[in-house]
């Protein structure tokens, strides 16, 4: 079972539910990551079961494997090779653009989730949905409809959910540990951010940044900085949002927009990428020139 690298609830929650299932019906399942699991998701059921691709434990060569939520091949990073060397390749996802690279493709581009084709499969392959997989599954749900936020948040995905809750998984205590919860440091970091936010361009763009005194200061790691940027996006009437992480390799900008503004096409002038209301960049130059560069594209394409 292989999910994307900087896993999300939905490629954590798909895999980890089709093992269990595929365990259920007698199978030996590997679950395999390029990084490790986000500590805000530990609380899921069987994540003590992912490996990094470097373990030691893990067999030569699979029978068959799943890829979980990838649009792209590239998505899996250092688990590609596991996927190279098994003999069959099934590609579970729901993206629209997904590249078709398995030998099998099941592909719902209707699903709200991966989490979701799953779920079809296990029913019709007759499997009890226990309260693991429900946890699981329900993670998914809540991940990609934003916490029934979002435009997917339709009728089949609050149907769905309903039966999730049916078979055990716990509205609250998932949605608290997952999407609530953040350690003490994350909370600081936030606030740090938040308070130097600013407004440029008329108040249409909004930008922040952290630097890496601040992250040391705190003991702060990535994952506490990464939903600043859509906190920041709550903000009324402004049009594109910009959050600047200053890290050993030079700078990381996440961009947001609230309206039409493609924010993808944006991203990747500079090497990045992503959908079109949310993107990211990887960037080699220090911040004060990451900045620079950026809001300045940003103000351009706003003329
Ligand atoms: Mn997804």
């Amino acid at each position: 079972m292989l999910s994307h690298q900087n896993p999300d609830g939905d490629t954590l929650g798909s895999m980890l539910a089709m093992g269990a299932i595929l365990k259920k019906s007698g199978h030996i399942v590997d679950h395999v990551i390029s990084d490790p699991v986000p500590v805000i998701y530990k609380f899921l059921p069987y994540t003590d079961l992912v490996k990094i691709p470097e373990d030691s434990t893990l067999q030569k060569n699979y029978d068959l494997a799943f890829s979980l939520d990838c649009g792209s091949l590239k998505r899996l990073g250092k688990a590609k090779d596991l996927w190279h060397k098994a003999n069959t390749t099934i590609n579970i996802d729901h993206h629209i653009s997904n590249e078709m690279f398995g030998k099998i493709n099941c592909i719902d581009p209707e699903a709200v989730s991966t989490g979701q084709v799953v779920y079809t499969v296990a029913k019709q392959l007759k499997i009890k949905i226990t309260k693991e997989v429900a946890t699981l599954l329900y993670t998914t749900l809540l991940t990609d409809t934003g916490c029934f936020s979002n435009s997917k948040t339709n009728e089949t995905a609050l149907s769905w959910g309903a039966e999730l809750i049916k078979f055990g998984a716990e509205h609250e205590s998932i949605y608290r540990k997952a999407f609530l919860e953040r350690p003490f440091k994350a909370i600081k970091i936030f606030g740090s951010a938040l308070k130097d936010c600013i407004l440029i361009k008329k108040g249409q763009v909004m930008w922040t940044c952290v630097n890496k005194d601040s992250m040391k200061k705190l003991n702060a790691t990535s994952e506490d900085t990464e939903d600043i940027v859509d906190y920041m996006a709550r903000t009324k009437d402004v049009r594109i949002c910009v959050f600047f992480r200053e890290d050993k390799n030079g700078t990381k900008v996440s961009l947001r927009a609230n309206d039409d503004t493609d924010v993808s096409k944006i991203a990747s002038l500079f090497g990045g990428g992503g959908h079109k209301k949310a993107a990211g960049i990887n960037m080699s130059y220090p911040l004060e020139k990451a900045k620079d560069m950026i809001l300045k594209k940003i103000q351009e394409e706003l003329k």
